[in-house]
């Protein structure tokens, strides 16, 4: 079966499929391409897959396309043979390893409409209040995983850490001067000496590459 992910090394919702295919061992059967989600700018193209007009979608020769990111981590993990399990079958850990997956996304769900803010909208229209409450729900969230990354990285490699590690690259590719390492010693030593050396973390680097026309 053919499958091709639409992807971008900017976006790190595509970076949590990426990795989840590199630890499923499913990175060399799909052929990636390069589409330009832009919030402002729906895609034509894209929208015939997906009506979100979001990345990361996969297509599926023959099978309904994929999407969000979760969904695609998820088809990873039923599909891929080999790599760690992402989300465990018993009831239990699975709803800890989505509620530790819902940490990461909601961290991406804040910095990517800070991003929107901060970026794209004129700076008279920017909305000081909002930019606030961006800045303290995640300041909120760092203290939250340096008080548990001690449980949190026991587990074993899990979608959980998975979407975690990638915000925190996030953090670090477009909101350095947050400083989330500031004072969080143990999440600090597990993301630089245990998540950024995984082979699929090293492989899936975020990058500025120029913008795709369409
Ligand atoms: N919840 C989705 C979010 C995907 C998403 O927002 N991707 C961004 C790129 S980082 C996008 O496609 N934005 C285009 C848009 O919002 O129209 C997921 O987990 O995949």
């Amino acid at each position: 079966m053919a499958l091709t992910l639409h992807w971008s090394p900017r976006s790190p919702y595509v970076r949590k499929a990426m990795v989840a295919l590199h630890e499923k061992g499913l990175m060399d059967q799909v052929s990636i391409i390069r589409t330009a989600a832009d919030p402002l700018i729906p895609h034509e193209g894209l929208m015939q897959l997906n009506p979100l007009s979001k990345i990361p979608t996969l297509e599926r020769e023959g099978q309904s396309p994929l999407w969000d990111s979760r969904v695609i981590m998820e088809w990873a993990d039923l599909t891929g043979t080999s790599g760690p399990q992402l989300f465990p079958a018993d009831p239990e850990q699975r709803l800890q390893v989505l509620t530790l997956e819902a940490v990461g996304n909601g961290l991406l769900d804040i910095a990517l409409p800070w991003l929107v803010e901060i970026r794209m909208r004129p700076e008279a229209a920017r909305y000081q209040p909002q930019i606030d409450a961006y800045r303290r729900k995640s300041i909120a969230v760092f203290d939250w995983l340096e008080a548990n990354i001690t449980s949190i990285s026991t587990s074993g490699f899990n979608a959980g850490q998975l979407a975690i590690g990638v915000a925190l690259k996030y953090f670090d590719f477009r909101f350095e001067a947050e400083g989330w390492r500031k004072n969080r010693p143990l999440l600090t030593a597990w993301f630089d000496d245990s998540f950024s050396q995984r082979p699929s973390v090293l492989q899936t680097e975020f990058r500025d590459d120029p913008r795709p026309l369409a």
